[in-house]
């Protein structure tokens, strides 16, 4: 059903001051916000799961049930370029936090469909593997944990450069089990220097098929922080309201002590692991559904204005879909475009980047250095 125009609606409705405790009480204004990039959100990854099932997309993964912990964090990121800004080395689940940022849907759209004009991989990589330079973003990798030992390299640039920048890296339950975990607890607490890195845990409770419970001993996440002595915090990831104050105080500890920080959010797995287990619906609690019920009872909106930010909303993702649907796709030579950067250094495999060395012997790596960047084995261009 569609609602009416805003306008309209916004002369009938009294809006209330804002949601919360009465020591933190987020304004109506912001939870406004933060529920038009919830449904935003939900409604492009909804698209996205269709698109994978009709040939528009063939693998999907995603963040539907994280909305609520995951906008509140976009929202209230430092952005920006350079180590004066936060970093975010995401979860592949963090669409919800790159739209808070500002990502258009079409963006996110085009990694989905693998089209040319992909900005985070050019049509090469999975749907929420971003990358995005000019916001302190580097490429998500599929391979569980490598972000944890990433982490630490970027808070220490922050760290020895000053300012409030911080670093954000999150990841799932399962895997904190690798243990590229416990490294960016050792590399962030070593004494006299600790470093600004803002853990974050999103458990769902699921690694694919294996349950937390049948692998956690512990009885939260965040207790493997106390042998370090990383603070912590255990977050309902369904309540946007609470998880941002968590998520702030959370960051201006890291901003200000620069130290480390650990956040275990509670969050649903909406579709299952991805489209590869048929992104079933689950059974799991759905935040976007139960924040809607508090905005209407503290009558911040009514059920009209809330049918009409899901109609706007599916309005936006089915033009983006429209739109990314007629740019080109890769083409075939493109394929070894960015892969390695070429380097006079770089001796060993220098016209064949997949296979074995070709002359290995033949190579002086010396003479190479000397005789200038961009010259291969036997004098041969690297093909970069
Ligand atoms: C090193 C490595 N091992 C296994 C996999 C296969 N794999 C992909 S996602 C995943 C589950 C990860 O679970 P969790 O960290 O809880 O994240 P969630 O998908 O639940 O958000 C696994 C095992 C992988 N990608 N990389
Ligand atoms: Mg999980």
């Amino acid at each position: 059903m569609r609602g009416k125009p805003a306008a309209a609606v916004a002369k009938r409705t009294k809006v209330a001051p804002g949601l919360g405790t009465a020591d933190d009480v987020l304004p109506a204004g912001t939870c406004l916000d933060v529920h038009r990039h919830m449904a935003r959100a939900r409604a492009m990854e909804e698209r996205m799961i269709k698109m994978s099932k009709s040939g528009e997309g063939y693998f999907w993964l995603g963040g539907p049930g994280e909305e609520a912990f995951n906008v509140p964090l976009g929202l209230q990121v430092k952005r920006g370029f350079g180590p004066d800004f936060d970093f975010v080395h995401f979860h592949y689940r963090n669409s919800a936090t790159m739209i808070a940022m500002g990502m258009t849907l079409e963006d996110s759209i085009r990694q989905m469909a693998m089209t040319a004009t992909d900005p985070f991989s050019v049509g090469r990589n999975f749907p929420g593997h971003f990358a995005r330079k000019e916001w302190n973003i580097p490429p998500v990798t599929s391979v569980v944990g490598t972000q944890w030992a990433k982490a630490p390299g970027t808070a220490h640039v922050q760290k020895r450069h000053g300012g409030d920048g911080i670093t954000i890296v999150i990841g799932g339950d399962g895997g904190t089990h690798e243990g590229e975990f416990q490294s960016c607890m050792v590399w962030s607490t070593r004494p006299g220097h600790e470093l600004p890195v803002l853990m974050i845990v999103m458990n769902n409770r699921w690694g694919i098929s294996t349950s937390a419970q049948s692998q956690h001993a512990e009885e939260n996440i965040i207790d493997r922080g106390k042998p370090f002595g990383i603070p912590g915090a255990v977050v309902d990831g369904n309540d946007p309201v609470g998880g941002w104050f968590a998520i702030h105080r959370a960051m201006e500890y890291c901003r200000t002590e620069r130290r480390p920080f650990l956040i275990e959010a509670q969050v649903s797995r909406l579709y299952g692991h991805s489209s590869s287990s048929g992104a079933p619906r689950s059974n799991d609690p759905d935040c976007l559904v139960l924040f809607e019920k508090r905005l209407l009872e503290g009558g911040l909106l009514d059920q009209a204005r809330i049918d009409s930010v899901h109609a706007a909303a599916e309005d936006e993702v089915a033009q983006a879909v429209e739109q990314v649907l007629l740019e080109p796709k890769p083409k075939p030579e493109d394929v070894e475009k960015f892969t390695y950067a070429p380097s006079p250094v770089d001796a060993v495999y220098p016209k064949d980047y997949t296979g074995l060395p070709e002359k290995t012997l033949e190579i002086d790596p010396i003479r190479n250095l000397r005789d200038g960047a961009g010259q291969g084995i036997n004098g041969t261009p690297y093909r970069g």
